[in-house]
């Protein structure tokens, strides 16, 4: 939106570079994000999509240096839609720094983001609760203060089936308390979970930390047990996992879920069922420029034993498979993106998103989309404060089957927006859709959403 501000020039120069050494992995779906660096993955089902809140790894950080935290969500596991960062450190008016890894919930019609954060007064990390109406948001600090702290980190949240809702978090210990119904309160102490060898496994090589239990506990309930899955030893990370018959143990040690990995020091599970399937959803980093401090988030499918254990889960770029289909004939966000090279997405001035910051060559995929019978035409909301550029609809890859061409006229402005349409032929059955971007040098238009007509309107 401000493309002409020198933050948002070097934000672009920073992304150039990455898009620059972007690889053309047409196959690929994870990491889940290319725009930006993500963290921390925090998978949340409610109304039949996903909503995947994560941190975000700043560009070139040499450091876990993070300033807010990002929302996608999908209903098909592959087409991930940005809704942008919906709560920064700003939102809480006492945190100094660190916007580290957290976890929604929902409840009493509201989600309920529990992060750990710096808290400027004491220097020490706390867990702060954002609110929201929407799992969007925008959140809100729902207590002006801290709702616990003790230095600190990662918490995770569970409501048992009773009602009984735990916040569990630590490193390098593991503490659980339990919320009231408000969920913004809690009632009796703050109770330290034994970390036991039994419990949590054994740790060599490091007196002070006999077990492998290191931090990132993502606690749930499957089929009357409980799990406790958590980023073990360190470092590297590889996450492990326990189990117990209550919320508040004693926990089993029950083994890998998945190996050290990836490029990153760290990991972080995120686990939930969804659409009859179980994923779990981790980060490594696997982007260009990606590493310890640059994390990206990624997905797996995977299937309990009969028993109830987790099997041990190999990271993969082809990630999740596709749950369904995306239908091209109802209006789609720009931003929703299996796979984008080049491109970014930013806040529009309607307070959605948008994509932008578009290159020549560069492109967006959409996995999976069924077109039927076939595609008559195709129109998309477009702005461009350039001369703008096109839009070429091509099939199964970045340089497949040209299906149609739009073209982008100037409009006076990056956020002011015009309508576009064109013929399409040849866009049959279900295929990966590519929208590539092509025009003169520099930013060629921004795009909003797009919506294809046709003779059978599935
Ligand atoms: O992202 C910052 C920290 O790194 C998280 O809080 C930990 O879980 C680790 O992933």
């Amino acid at each position: 939106m401000f493309r002409r501000s020198f933050a948002g020039l070097l934000c672009a120069l920073a992304l150039v570079a990455l898009s620059a050494v972007t690889p053309s992995a047409a196959h690929a779906d994870n990491p889940i994000v290319q725009t930006v660096y993500t963290a921390d993955p925090a998978p949340l089902v409610y109304n039949g999509r996903v909503y995947l809140y994560t941190g975000h790894d700043e560009d070139n950080s040499t450091w876990f240096t993070m300033k807010e935290w990002r929302v996608y969500s999908s209903s098909d596991m592959v087409n991930w839609t940005d809704h942008g960062s919906p709560m920064s450190l700003t939102t809480f008016s006492w945190a100094k720094s660190d916007a580290w890894a957290g976890q929604v919930v929902a409840r009493n019609g509201k989600f309920y983001w529990y992060v750990p954060v710096t808290n400027r007064a004491t220097g020490r990390m706390a867990i702060g609760v954002g609110v929201a109406t929407s799992p969007t948001g925008p959140f809100t600090d729902a207590l002006g203060h801290p709702l616990a702290e003790n230095g600190e980190i990662d918490p995770t949240v569970f409501i048992d089936d009773n009602g009984q809702a735990y916040l569990y978090w630590g490193n390098p210990n593991l503490w659980y308390v339990r919320l009231n119904t408000d969920m913004i309160s809690y009632s009796g102490s703050v109770t330290q979970i034994p970390l036991t060898t039994s419990g949590f496994g054994t740790r060599t090589g490091d007196a002070s930390r006999p077990t492998l239990y290191e931090e990132g506990p993502w606690v749930y309930k499957r089929n009357g047990l409980y799990y406790n899955v958590f980023a073990a030893k360190c470092c590297s990370e590889f996450i492990g996992y326990s189990t117990a018959t209550g919320p508040t143990g004693p926990w089993t040690y029950r083994g890998t879920v998945m190996p050290t990995q990836g490029s990153s020091f760290t990991n972080h599970p995120g686990v939930i069922d969804f659409n009859g399937g179980s994923y779990f959803f981790y980060h490594n980093g696997a982007l260009p420029g990606g590493g310890g401090f640059t994390r990206s988030v990624a997905v797996e499918k995977f299937t309990y034993n009969s028993d109830g254990t987790i099997p041990t889960i190999t990271m993969t770029t082809g990630g999740a498979p596709q749950s369904g289909t995306l239908n091209p004939y109802v209006r789609q966000e720009a931003e929703t993106i299996a796979w984008s090279s080049g491109v970014e997405t930013e806040r529009a001035a309607d307070g959605g998103m948008n994509v932008g910051y578009l290159d020549n060559g560069d492109y967006i995929k959409v996995k999976g989309v069924a077109f039927g019978t076939g595609a008559t035409s195709f129109s998309a909301r477009v702005a461009s404060a350039a001369s703008g550029g096109r839009i070429e609809l091509r099939l199964g890859s970045p340089t497949g089957t040209l299906a149609g061409t739009c073209t982008v006229p100037a409009t006076g402005g990056w956020q002011t927006w015009t309508t576009v349409s064109c013929p399409v032929s040849g866009a049959t059955g279900t295929r990966d859709l590519y929208l590539r971007f092509t025009g003169g040098s520099g930013y060629l238009f921004n795009i909003d959403w797009w919506q294809f007509a046709g003779t059978s309107m599935r």
